[in-house]
């Protein structure tokens, strides 16, 4: 089930040239980096309220984010929702055929297990489920 917009995608050339706006101009503290070397992007996190704003620099040009920057520019990405069973919602997406863009939830930034949904199928906008892996040390089992 749907919990909240956990994200919200913005591809950018660089995030060096781009912290400052974030952090600087809008006052919105920056709390992560991390390089995501399976989805060819090193990623910058800012805290917005309940919600993240994640930058993304691409890796090299043909990986999904610098293929969008070549065809669109820099922009909204994706729409990131946190989910609570990552799997029940991939089923029940696909169940109403909407295309999933892997075979099964994959590694994401954060440590969080992440599924695209294909953006014809979603009126336009790239979508992610994420969900929160379990901690072994304070989740129950
Ligand atoms: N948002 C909305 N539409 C998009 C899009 C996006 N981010 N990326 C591509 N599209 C559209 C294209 O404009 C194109 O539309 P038209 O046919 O009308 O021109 C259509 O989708 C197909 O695009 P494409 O260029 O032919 O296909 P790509 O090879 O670029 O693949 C996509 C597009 C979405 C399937 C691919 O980018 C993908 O698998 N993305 C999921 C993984 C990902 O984006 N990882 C990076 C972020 C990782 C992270 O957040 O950690």
């Amino acid at each position: 089930m749907i919990q909240k917009v956990d994200h919200i995608g913005i591809a950018v050339r660089s995030i060096d040239d781009s912290i400052p706006f974030y952090r600087d101009t809008l006052g919105l503290p920056l709390v992560h980096q991390e390089t995501v070397a399976a989805q060819g992007v090193r990623v910058a996190f800012f805290q917005a309220g309940q919600t993240t704003i994640e930058l993304l620099e691409p890796l090299s040009p043909d990986s999904p984010v610098g293929k969008f920057l070549a065809s669109r520019g820099e922009g909204i990405h994706h729409m990131a929702f946190g989910v609570d069973d990552i799997l029940a919602d991939r089923a029940k997406v696909a169940s109403q055929g909407v295309r999933l863009l892997s075979d099964a939830p994959l590694d994401g930034a954060h440590g969080k297990l992440i599924s695209f949904l294909h953006p014809k199928d979603t009126h336009g906008v790239l979508t992610e489920l994420c969900q929160r892996k379990p901690d072994p040390h304070t989740d129950q089992p």
